[in-house]
């Protein structure tokens, strides 16, 4: 009997240790796998898991979800026409697109701790809001069906659609016939911001989604977001956006450690998560904090949304408005964030395919020149250094929107910097242009391969050949620097293009004189003709001691 015992005892002692290797090589490989490795476009991973598929419905259900509508036809009217070039309109392949139909399955892109996040089981519901301008079909309906097919029915109080004035209206009528899908047409081409805040204010859900026309929700891609949102309110919320390739429509994996950021030229960037960041997260379904959202696909309270004045609707077309929410978010009282467990598809496409009323250039810059002027203070001369065509162009009246600033009690740019993006680091101050004077004489180059000294000049006729910029170890001239040509006293010195890793271009003060690092010689201008060479250090005579004199 006692034999028995301490069998099953040692048996069940070997299952469980069996079962904790089985569950510890689970973790390691879902891990490794999660780990970069990124194509060309540097977001999108590559997996080995054993993935679960999210199926399409099947055919009784898909017919209930649709009602009235009739698929075939709306799809079928509009296909691509023998011999036109498939990417004219849309600028991605709209034969793969249509080849597709209306609904397909996808891979579960999510990490596998995902699937066992509970959620709260009385989630209010949303309104979706897509806006759209001259969407191809297939794409948009296949964005509409793919929210009915994997969102809990529950959760989708209404599909708000916005056709900015398409070249049809057809489009918008048809798809209203889809129960929950409501169509609103604008009388006028609006531009994307304009036509979400028209959407939301349509909403009737506490609750906002908003999605681009050509995406595909991936599985429970709506619960992590609407339940970090009902817990606070001031969170807004995006998922992680997976790759729609444009060339085969390919559903592919984007990397989990990026964020949103930006350059002083607001042009938006996905960036890695900063490092210390990153050795912290042990948990990969917690949200990852980001300065700015991509701006396509987010959820937001609509009390929060209309608190924190909307959008800025003197922007228009296209761009920018990413930058103003984000900003407006962070410095008045609110917080944005990429929750890793919810996972949306996008078509990223190369070019714009609809026209810019007034340009696209000048769009741009008319909408980040006003989320500027209104968020960044003085940091806004960063932005024009980085983008000099934006000085003097037309961007309207922004009064309405500071007053916004001043009644919300925002927080200052600076605040943000030091917060939320402390990575964006404030541009190298301009060094000032500097006379390398040796009594009345000044160093002065002729060309790369010779120098020499000549009378100084004095502003406003000061040449190019006088003025140097002294950035520790390098003496610039431009984008020439001050070179050695051998390591032994005597060799002459000349201008080589500037690299900081040459050592040939290293200098320090010592003293008056310019010591070159490596060789620990002098420049010396060897009076009384020149030219200037490196000598042994002598700081205290004359021909090595070079005072510089700012040139303001
Ligand atoms: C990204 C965003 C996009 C928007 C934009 C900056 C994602 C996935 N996409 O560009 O949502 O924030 O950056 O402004 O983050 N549209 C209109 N009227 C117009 C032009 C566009 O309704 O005049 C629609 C368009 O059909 C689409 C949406 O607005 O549904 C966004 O346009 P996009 O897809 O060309 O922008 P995208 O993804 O390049
Ligand atoms: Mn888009």
């Amino acid at each position: 009997m006692r034999r028995v015992r301490a069998n099953a005892i040692l048996i069940l002692t070997v299952a469980w240790i069996l079962g904790t290797f089985y569950y510890l090589w689970q973790d390691s490989k879902a891990f490794s796998s999660s780990q970069l490795k990124k194509s060309a476009s540097g977001r999108l991973e590559e997996r080995t898991l054993p993935l679960i598929v999210t199926h399409a419905p099947n055919g009784e259900q898909a017919g209930q979800l649709l009602g009235l509508f009739d698929e075939k036809a709306f799809l079928a009217s509009k296909q691509l026409k023998a011999g036109q070039d498939p990417y004219r309109e849309h600028a991605f392949n709209l034969q793969e697109s249509d080849r597709l139909g209306s609904e397909r399955a996808i891979r579960d892109t999510r990490h596998y701790r995902c699937a066992s996040v509970l959620f709260d089981p009385d989630l209010p519901p949303t309104s979706i809001i897509i806006t759209f301008h001259n969407e191809a079909r297939s794409t948009l309906l296949r964005t509409i069906k793919s929210v009915l097919t994997r969102s809990p029915a529950h959760l989708i109080q209404e599909i708000i659609l916005v056709d900015d004035f398409s070249s049809g209206p057809e489009d918008c009528r048809l798809l209203s016939q889809i129960p929950k899908v409501r169509c609103l047409r604008n009388e006028r081409r609006e531009g994307l911001i304009r036509s979400r805040v028209r959407g939301a204010s349509a909403a009737s859900a506490s609750i906002l989604t908003f999605l681009d026309s050509h995406c595909e929700v991936n599985t429970d891609w709506l619960q992590p977001m609407i339940q970090r949102v009902k817990e606070d309110h001031t969170r807004v919320v995006s998922p992680i956006i997976d790759v729609i390739s444009l060339d085969n429509f390919a559903y592919l994996a984007a990397s989990a450690d990026l964020r949103g950021g930006f350059d002083w030229s607001l042009h938006f960037k996905w960036e890695q998560i900063p490092i210390e960041q990153k050795m912290a997260r042990n948990d990969p379904t917690q949200p990852i904090r980001t300065p700015v959202i991509a701006g396509g696909i987010f959820v937001m309270d609509k009390g929060w949304f209309n608190h924190l004045g909307q959008y800025d609707t003197h922007m228009d077309i296209w761009g920018g408005e990413n930058f103003e929410l984000s900003f407006r978010v962070w410095m008045c009282g609110g917080s944005l964030e990429i929750l890793p467990c919810s996972r949306v598809g996008h078509v990223f496409r190369k070019r714009h395919p609809y026209d810019f009323p007034e340009g696209n250039a000048l769009t741009y810059i008319k909408n980040t020149r006003r989320a500027a002027e209104v968020w960044m203070d003085d940091y806004k001369q960063y932005y024009y250094s980085a983008r000099p065509s934006a000085q003097g162009k037309a961007f309207g009246s922004i009064a309405d929107r500071l007053t916004l600033r001043r009644k919300l009690n925002c927080n200052s740019f600076r605040w943000y910097l030091e917060n939320v993006y402390p990575e964006l680091k404030i541009p190298e101050q301009e060094a000032p242009y500097s006379l390398l004077k040796q009594n009345s004489l000044c160093l002065e180059s002729h060309g790369t391969d010779s120098l020499g000294l000549a009378e100084c000049k004095s502003v406003p006729s000061i040449p190019a050949s006088q003025k140097w910029t002294l950035i520790e170890p390098l003496i610039h001239q431009n984008d020439l620097c001050l070179a050695i040509t051998a390591f032994t006293a005597g060799s002459k010195v000349r201008l080589d293009p500037c690299n900081s890793k040459e050592s040939k271009q290293k200098w320090r003060p010592r003293g008056p004189a310019l010591q070159h690092m490596i060789s620990g010689l002098c420049l010396d201008s060897q009076p009384p003709s020149g030219p200037p060479v490196i000598a042994q250090c002598r700081p205290q005579m004359s021909s090595q001691s070079w005072e510089p004199q700012l040139i303001t």
